[in-house]
């Protein structure tokens, strides 16, 4: 049986799982092929009080050249923290060189959270971004990210009607499926779904804490069950279920991720 070959493009954080060492196992456990294109490698990611970056664009001029002689093709591209603005052009030529036949792009912003910028981007790589949303099928912002492409103000606690009209917004700017993650209404925690002018939801329990990792591993476990069943909401509900229960495994909050580890080797595949 063939397996569908992903290609993820984003950093490798060398401690503290997020971005590729995330990924890259949940994508394997939920059953999909998982190719990497490393836009950065850092020694970690960039909430701990420093860090170091190496911008992998050089290398990847490279290895795009050698792929394309091997005539490599992809059955999806899922992007999230690529580290600077640049390597969207590249992701862009990946896109047009790679793609297999109905190939979808997935993008996850991954530039901010909690109506704040991560530490090593500015207004210059939103406005990039703004742009490399317009090639995605679908895109999955949280609020802040939302905010930010769309022009509109950051509201903690925002309500449902504001999240919505932010989504509007963003719509204007691309035809890609919005999946807004991380919003909170009722107690219960989920996603808004906005696909052909209709929003619908999807709901789970929303536990006491937020952990960093959590919006990657959400990410890689959407994309993996996407491109295998081609629908939004049981992948928005399996990507929640893996968040929350990586959560419940997780304690205390120690800043290196949540125990995905600990679900994964648990999980019931089907
Ligand atoms: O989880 C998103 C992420 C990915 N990669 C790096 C990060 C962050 C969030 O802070 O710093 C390097």
């Amino acid at each position: 049986m063939l397996s569908k070959r992903i290609l993820t493009m984003q950093d490798l954080s060398c401690v503290g799982q997020c971005s590729l060492t995330v990924a890259l196992p949940v994508l394997s456990a939920l059953g999909v092929e998982a190719c990497v294109l490393p836009t950065a490698i850092l020694s970690n990611h960039t909430m701990f009080k420093k860090w170091s970056c190496l911008d992998m664009t050089p290398e990847i001029k490279n290895i795009m050249d050698v792929w394309e002689e091997n005539d490599f093709k992809f059955d999806a591209f899922y992007l999230g923290y690529l580290g600077s603005a640049s390597l969207m052009d590249i992701a862009k030529q990946c896109f047009k060189k790679f793609s297999a036949d109905g190939a979808e792009v997935i993008i996850d912003p991954a530039f901010g959270d909690n109506g704040k910028l991560y530490p090593a981007f500015d207004e210059n790589y939103v406005h990039c971004m703004k742009d490399l949303i317009k090639c995605a099928d679908i895109i999955l912002p949280n609020l802040t990210e939302a905010c930010f492409l769309s022009g509109t103000d950051y509201e903690h606690d925002a309500s449902i009607e504001f999240t919505q009209k932010v989504i509007k917004k963003l719509a204007t700017l691309t035809n890609a499926v919005i999946v807004l993650t991380g919003v909170e209404c009722n107690g219960e925690i989920g996603e808004i779904i906005y696909r052909d002018g209709k929003f619908s939801y999807v709901w789970d329990e929303k536990l006491p804490k937020r952990y960093h990792g959590t919006g990657d591993i959400f990410a890689s476990a959407f994309t993996a069950e996407y491109v295998k069943s081609k629908d939004m909401q049981k992948a928005c509900f399996v990507a929640g279920r893996l968040v929350g229960d990586s959560i419940r495994a997780t304690s205390p909050d120690h800043g290196y991720g949540v125990n995905f580890e600990y679900v994964l080797n648990n999980i019931k595949r089907n």
